[in-house]
């Protein structure tokens, strides 16, 4: 419910009311059904009320591992799978790695994300990956890892070390799992997620789009993300990258308002989680970025490559932002999971202006 529908209603309420974990189907289904400028009202009103609406918040993505990986996911050009003509690079050094966050530093990133291509970490390899998450944090940046699946025990070194994120992503709804990946099952996923959680950390996961699923499985992938004990942290949102080799590369496109629609309902679902766009940006133009971004996106992926596939030059990133307003967001607050932003916006406020400071805070 709307402040503007029930002015007497107190902004704390209504936040309490906004977060959910009982979502079903066909609540998610009436989300996407509903006519393309009302959902995108609903979208953004809610994203006023816990972001500020001109901040997004910036990432760098490194791959520490490349290539070779046992897993069969039909998207991704890693699997050995798939003959992608990708060069197979091994675990990378630490100071290598340190050295590339440094750059990300001083290009403005607060978040350093660091991706392997393994389908769980091996015990050999954990002092290397737990050397590099204290190197990022003591240069003062946010940690974030991407490993595959963890135990319990890594979960917990990793928290021991001061990881601050990991993602591990859902994919897709449970239905459609088994079409795109058989060599892990989604309750694999549920259990890594539920051990990084375990061990204290912040959870990003999401999912990818235009993998040839119905709409049902966009909306069954945001009601298993909405509906875990307490909503990811970080929300990526994927668009599929098709890659020649893979069993998806023919994949047709998927409808672009699809693609919006995703995220302004992800939005909605999970309105104090940053929504990331996130894979297969280097194909979505600035009207598509700038629709995303009022959909309720406020993340991205920054850098010239992903993993290992093209994202869109610094440089445009940055000068849509100057051109829309936005500000890259330069410090992650410290604060519970699902508290909202302190810094607090609603619809029926002028743009840009912080609730604190119309209340007299
Ligand atoms: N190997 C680890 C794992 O799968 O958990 C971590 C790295 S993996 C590349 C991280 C995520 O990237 C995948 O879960 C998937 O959602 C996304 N991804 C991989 N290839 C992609 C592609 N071609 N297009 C869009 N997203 C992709
Ligand atoms: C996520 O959800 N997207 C990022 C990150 N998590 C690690 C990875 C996207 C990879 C796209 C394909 C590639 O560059 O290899
Ligand atoms: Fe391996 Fe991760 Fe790629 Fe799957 S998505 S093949 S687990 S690197």
């Amino acid at each position: 419910m709307s402040l503007a529908a029930n002015p007497g209603l107190s902004r704390a309420a209504s936040q309490v009311e906004d977060i959910r974990h009982d979502w079903s189907r066909k609540e998610v289904e009436a989300l996407y059904a509903l006519p393309f400028n009302d959902l995108l009202f609903q979208a953004q009103s809610i994203h006023r009320r816990y972001f500020d609406p001109n901040q997004v918040q910036v990432s760098t993505l490194l791959s520490i591992k490349t290539g070779a990986c046992p897993e069969d996911c039909a998207y991704c050009p890693q699997s050995t799978r798939y003959d992608t003509g990708l060069e197979v690079e091994k675990l990378m050094e630490v100071e290598k790695v340190l050295e590339q966050a440094r750059a990300a530093k001083s290009s403005g990133a607060s978040r350093f994300c660091m991706g392997a291509a393994w389908r769980s970490p091996k015990q050999r390899d954990m002092p290397y990956v737990i050397a590099m998450v204290k190197g990022v944090r003591e240069l003062g940046l946010e940690s974030c890892m991407t490993l595959g699946m963890l135990t319990q025990q890594q979960a917990d070194e990793l928290a021991d070390a001061g990881l601050d994120y990991y993602n591990h992503n859902l994919d897709t709804s449970p239905e459609y799992y088994g079409d795109v990946i058989t060599t892990r099952t989604y309750q694999d996923r549920l259990e890594t997620l539920d051990h990084v959680r375990g061990a204290g950390m912040k959870v990003c996961s999401g999912g990818i789009v235009g993998m040839g699923e119905q709409a049902g499985d966009r909306a069954g992938l945001l009601q298993q993300l909405a509906n875990l004990p307490r909503h990811p942290e970080s929300v990526p949102i994927n668009m599929l990258v098709r890659v020649e080799g893979t069993p998806l590369a023919d994949q047709e496109d998927l409808d672009p308002f699809e693609f919006i629609r995703t995220i302004a309902v992800a939005r909605i679902m999970m309105p104090a989680s940053h929504v990331r766009l996130s894979a297969g940006r280097e194909s979505m133009n600035e009207q598509m970025h700038a629709l995303a971004y009022f959909a309720g996106a406020n993340s991205i992926f920054y850098g010239e490559k992903l993993l290992t596939t093209p994202n869109p030059e610094s440089n445009s990133d940055m000068a849509l932002f100057a051109r829309l307003g936005i500000t890259p967001e330069q410090r992650q607050i410290e604060q519970a999971p699902e508290t909202p932003n302190p810094r607090f916006y609603d619809a029926a406020s002028p743009v840009g202006t912080p609730a604190t400071a119309r209340e007299g805070h």
